[in-house]
């Protein structure tokens, strides 16, 4: 290659590593505004910069060290660019095999970090794929035409190669600026979260009783870890709520309207419960439930302060997102643990579990209680509101129906012959559960041993030793609530109210 054709395949580097990079920056506005692959890139760099060169940088740079990393991320990168394009057309694949890798950097760097996005991998994915499938065609373009009279491209082929790299440079740069631009509005959220202290609770939850988890391999684990919690919401895109501009109205019927904002709410006694969240589209056996430890303020102080009248029954919730929900009001002024939730497991509320602010309430359907990413309280009538579900048909009350779930043998598992557990959990949040029992391949009922709860609103587990002998066997549990009344056999559909049935599950024993 004479030095022009170096030239022009070194722009064929830039122009594809810019297009990549602008996807990937489209792509985490989309799916995961904490992982955008320069974003993510540079605060692995920080992280990994010695203190004396961070110090530096700032002593140079002042506030614009941020900026400044940036640029030189970009720099740094579009010289590697450059280098990859003229690789690649020495020996193809190798410039597309190396942005991959520089993808796959990216995807490190945004997964490795504490609070990365259930989807932190993506941007970076797809910023190295555009790349690599950019690369090999337009660094061609940029080598091959030659004509066979001076041994170098004519006019034309050469116009027609910066023609093409010069427009995918520009779509890079074009939605990198429109990544950039989606992403703003997230950025002063993020980093608030990341900022947050969290007040400490003002009365914290009681201690887990001594057995509560039960440990069996398989069983779900009492506390729900955040990232694995089930997340239900019709937010596309996760809303990214900053708490500077965060503030709850209470308003409708109310003797006082009232306008809570986010240092107020930080500022009050904030108080730290368990309970089990259950989305009523969870079939019976299925996994839309979690339990988690919170920290919020409780809504019936609020209530009060705003002095609902008395025809009033209902409260609407909404989020920023315009989602609704309908909770009785009398459910949330009762004694129970109803909370404007800050915290879950000891963190602030990731953002798609309803960052600054969500509802957490014990005994309900996620769908008329826990609104995410809460800005409004509507005290009214059901018999003048509907909320979001209810208008799809679903039922406009949402109590947790008794259920009860087989986590251990796993459905359709094979297991060893021997002696073995049957476990799992069992749930009727604010009321609890007094007794699960197992049949097995329609045998007698047998009570199974249960776990302490930590409370009425929380889960329990359950387990019942099992000789396994060789074959094919079928596995059912039921339970038995507080106020004695079991589980119901009759099989219902999540519409409109919530699954019911006995789980049964088969397992073929070696
Ligand atoms: N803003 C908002 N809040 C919402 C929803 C929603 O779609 N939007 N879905 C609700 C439903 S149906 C459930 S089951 C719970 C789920 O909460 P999680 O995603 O934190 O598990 O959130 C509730 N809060
Ligand atoms: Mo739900």
């Amino acid at each position: 290659m004479d030095g022009r054709a170096k030239l022009r395949t070194a722009a064929a580097g830039v122009a594809s590593v810019a297009l990549g990079a602008g996807v990937g920056e489209l792509a985490a506005a989309w799916v995961a505004p904490g992982s955008s692959p320069i974003g993510a890139i540079g605060d692995a760099a920080i992280d990994l910069s010695p203190a004396w060169a961070k110090e530096t940088a700032i002593a140079v740079f002042g506030t614009a060290d941020k900026l400044t990393l940036v640029i030189g991320i970009g720099v740094v990168l579009l010289a590697i660019a450059a280098g990859l394009g003229i690789a690649e057309a020495r020996f193809p694949r190798t410039g597309a095999l190396s942005c991959a890798a520089l993808g796959l950097i990216g995807v490190a760097a945004a997964v490795s970090r504490a609070d990365a996005e259930g989807l932190a991998w993506m941007p970076s994915m797809i910023a190295g794929a555009v790349a690599a499938l950019t690369i090999g065609p337009l660094a061609r373009r940029g080598r091959a035409p030659v004509t066979a009279t001076s041994g170098t491209p004519d006019a034309v082929t050469r116009r027609r190669f910066f023609a093409w790299a010069g427009a995918t440079a520009l779509v890079g740069v074009a939605v990198a600026a429109t990544g950039a631009l989606l992403q703003t509005g997230s950025r002063a959220a993020i980093a608030a979260r990341r900022a947050l202290r969290l007040p400490a609770p003002a009365r914290t939850a009681p201690p887990i009783p001594a057995g509560a988890d039960l440990d069996v391999p398989g069983l779900a684990p009492l506390v729900t870890p955040s990232a694995t919690f089930y997340r239900v919401d019709t937010a596309l895109i996760v809303p990214q709520v900053d708490p500077a501009h965060w503030s709850l109205r209470v308003h409708g019927l109310v003797d006082h309207e009232v306008v809570l904002g986010w240092n107020e709410l930080l500022a009050l006694p904030l108080q730290e419960s368990y309970t089990t969240l259950a989305c009523v589209s969870n079939p019976v056996g299925g996994g839309l439930i979690g339990n988690a430890r919170w920290l919020g303020y409780p809504i019936r102080e609020l209530l009060a302060r705003a002095s609902p009248h008395s025809d009033a029954d209902m409260v609407l919730s909404r989020s920023a997102d315009g989602f609704t929900a309908s909770t009785p009001l009398e459910i949330l002024t009762d004694s129970r643990d109803a909370i404007l939730a800050v915290a879950m497991n000891g963190a602030p509320l990731p953002p798609e579990h309803g960052f600054p602010v969500r509802m957490v309430v014990p005994g309900l359907y996620g769908y008329v209680s826990a609104t995410k990413w809460v800005v409004d309280l509507d005290v009214t009538r059901f018999d003048r509101a509907t909320a979001y579900w209810t208008e799809q048909g679903w039922a406009p009350r949402g109590p947790i129906k008794l259920e009860s779930r087989i986590d251990v043998p796993r459905v359709g598992q094979t297991v060893p012959s021997g002696d073995r557990m049957i476990a799992g959990v069992a749930w009727q949040q604010h009321i609890g559960v007094s007794k699960v029992e197992v049949s097995v391949d329609d045998g007698a009922w047998q009570e199974a041993e249960l776990a302490p709860a930590i409370s009425a609103d929380t889960w329990v587990q359950w387990r019942l030793p099992w000789h396994a002998a060789s074959g094919e066997h079928a596995i059912r549990c039921r339970a038995t609530n507080r106020a004695g009344q079991l589980q119901t056999a009759r099989e219902a559909s999540p519409v409109p109210d919530g699954a019911t049935g006995w789980p049964r599950i088969t397992v073929h024993v070696a």
